[in-house]
């Protein structure tokens, strides 16, 4: 009933956060409803009256005690139900897969890197993108996830994602989108004083297209000498199209 309220889910586990802010809302809403109702039944009940003398009162310990306890054992009740949600998500080892990508965050863009040709991070052929991630349609994607300086968050709202970057450490999460599109992808963590333009975008692709985009992006290195130059050219066309693509790869190049 709610689903107009948040961003669309692509995402595998979207279903299960999307149920329990339902219920969190459902439970705020109607109390909120209740709390102001009963204000303003008691603003027309007890408004000055003539000949009425104010009154002081106590208060009422039993109806105290109930209004203590009922929060509490809701808060409790949702901390169990929430409990199969953040497991599969956050707690239990993320399903496998082959498929990693790592992603350093900075003042103020994510960096992307790929392993490149030998699957392996750390190497010459190591690819690095500047605030876009490109991953399969249905496929299970690991994020490690790093900082190089101040606590970001990284937050696809699709996706229904939302992990700190910690500097210090390697955090792994994960997520498999069920929809090809274009999905913003936010600093959710005031990181700064140009935290609010650090954003990039995931594109998701249909498997071929994904196919086509790594052959062109990722194995530029593996390819031979010949068709690696022509590549070279193509992407070079391609630069001189998209103003933003030169500043991508300059950022990669010149970290490594
Ligand atoms: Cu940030």
């Amino acid at each position: 009933m709610l689903d107009w309220w948040l961003p669309e889910n692509v995402s595998t586990y979207g279903r299960d956060i999307d149920w329990l802010f339902h219920l969190i809302y459902y439970i705020t809403g109607i109390t909120a409803i209740l709390v102001f109702a009963t204000m303003i039944i008691f603003l027309v009940m007890y408004k000055d009256r003539p000949g009425r003398r104010a009154r002081y009162t106590h208060g009422n310990t039993t109806l105290e005690i109930v209004w203590t306890v009922i929060p509490s054992l809701i808060l409790v009740i949702l901390t169990f139900l929430s409990v199969p949600a953040w497991s599969k998500i956050k707690m239990q080892a993320p399903p496998p897969s082959d498929f990693v990508v790592q992603v350093t965050a900075k003042q103020f863009n994510w960096q992307i890197t790929y392993p490149g040709p030998d699957g392996k991070f750390g190497t010459e052929d190591d690819k690095t993108l500047l605030d876009e991630m490109h991953v399969p349609v249905n496929k299970i994607v690991h994020v490690n996830l790093k900082s190089q300086d101040v606590i970001h968050s990284f937050f696809v709202p699709q996706f229904r994602m939302k992990q700190d970057a910690v500097p210090g450490r390697e955090i792994m999460q994960w997520f498999e989108a069920t929809k090809p599109g274009k999905y913003e992808l936010p600093c959710a963590e005031l990181c700064g004083f140009g935290h609010s333009g650090m954003r990039g975008w995931i594109y998701v692709h249909t498997p071929a297209d994904y196919q086509k985009w790594a052959a062109e992006n990722l194995q530029a290195a593996a390819a031979p000498a010949a068709a690696a130059a022509d590549e070279k050219k193509a992407e070079e066309k391609k630069d001189a199209a998209t103003p933003a693509a030169p500043a991508a790869k300059t950022g990669g190049k010149a970290k490594r």
